[in-house]
């Protein structure tokens, strides 16, 4: 029977089977869904919210503050490799409020042998649509990742993200990386004009605007 990894910045990380999505209150989404190659297909899916299941494991979001939910990512992965992301805003009922489904029957026949499958019933495209699922990851972008515990947010964090549980490829070099890509930045260094500079360019304008008229 097939199962996957709930994992990341969770309290309770769990390894569920196709069964255990049954647990929560089962939702149908009928969706149309475009492919580039094979075209339109039309799919009865009925599964679980992937909210409710990762609210469920003790997400280390602060609930009571959307500014710090809007940081998190999930990551949904099939036993092919193929895998997809979301922005946990996306789903939250206070952002984008979409029922993506982790599904447990599709077109009527149970997934249980097949495995989960993740349905995006707003995505115009198939891509999202992982099917086998094998691994869900939670976790965050921002404080968490640079290093800077929760500073400001009252969020918590475990420095986990992206080590533990991996498949394949989790090297510390990647999250170096991923540290470097979100670490602290100069102010000023990102291609903007010094604001001393366009201050002066402003009101050279609005001079030359004023003696003309
Ligand atoms: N595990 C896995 N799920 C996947 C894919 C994949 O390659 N592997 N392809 C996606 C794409 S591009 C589409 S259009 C839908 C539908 O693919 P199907 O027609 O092969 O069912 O599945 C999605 N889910
Ligand atoms: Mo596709």
């Amino acid at each position: 029977m097939a199962k996957f990894m709930l994992h990341g910045d969770l309290d309770h990380p769990a390894t569920l089977s196709v069964a255990d999505l049954r647990g929560w209150e089962q939702h149908r989404a009928e969706v149309v869904f475009d492919c580039a190659t094979n075209g339109p297909q039309r799919h009865v899916f009925e599964g679980a919210l992937l909210r409710d299941v990762v609210a469920g494991a003790g997400p280390a979001y602060d609930a009571n503050r959307r500014k710090d939910r809007s940081r998190f990512l999930l990551a949904v992965s099939g036993g092919d490799g193929h895998h997809s992301v979301l922005a946990w805003a996306e789903l939250d009922a206070d952002f984008g409020d979409s029922p993506v489904l982790l599904a447990t029957r599709l077109d009527g026949e149970d997934l249980d042998e097949a495995g989960a499958q993740l349905v995006v019933p707003s995505d115009r495209c198939g891509a999202r649509y992982v099917s086998a699922v094998t691994h869900v990851w939670f976790g965050a972008l921002g404080g968490c990742l640079a290093g800077r515990a929760g500073r400001g947010s009252g969020g918590r964090c475990r420095g986990s993200q992206g080590g533990r549980g991996r498949r394949r490829g989790a090297s510390s070099s990647e999250d170096n990386a991923a540290r470097r890509g979100t670490g602290r930045r100069e102010p000023g260094l990102i291609g903007k004009t010094p604001p001393g500079r366009r201050t002066s360019d402003r009101v050279r304008r609005w001079r030359g605007r004023s003696r003309s008229t």
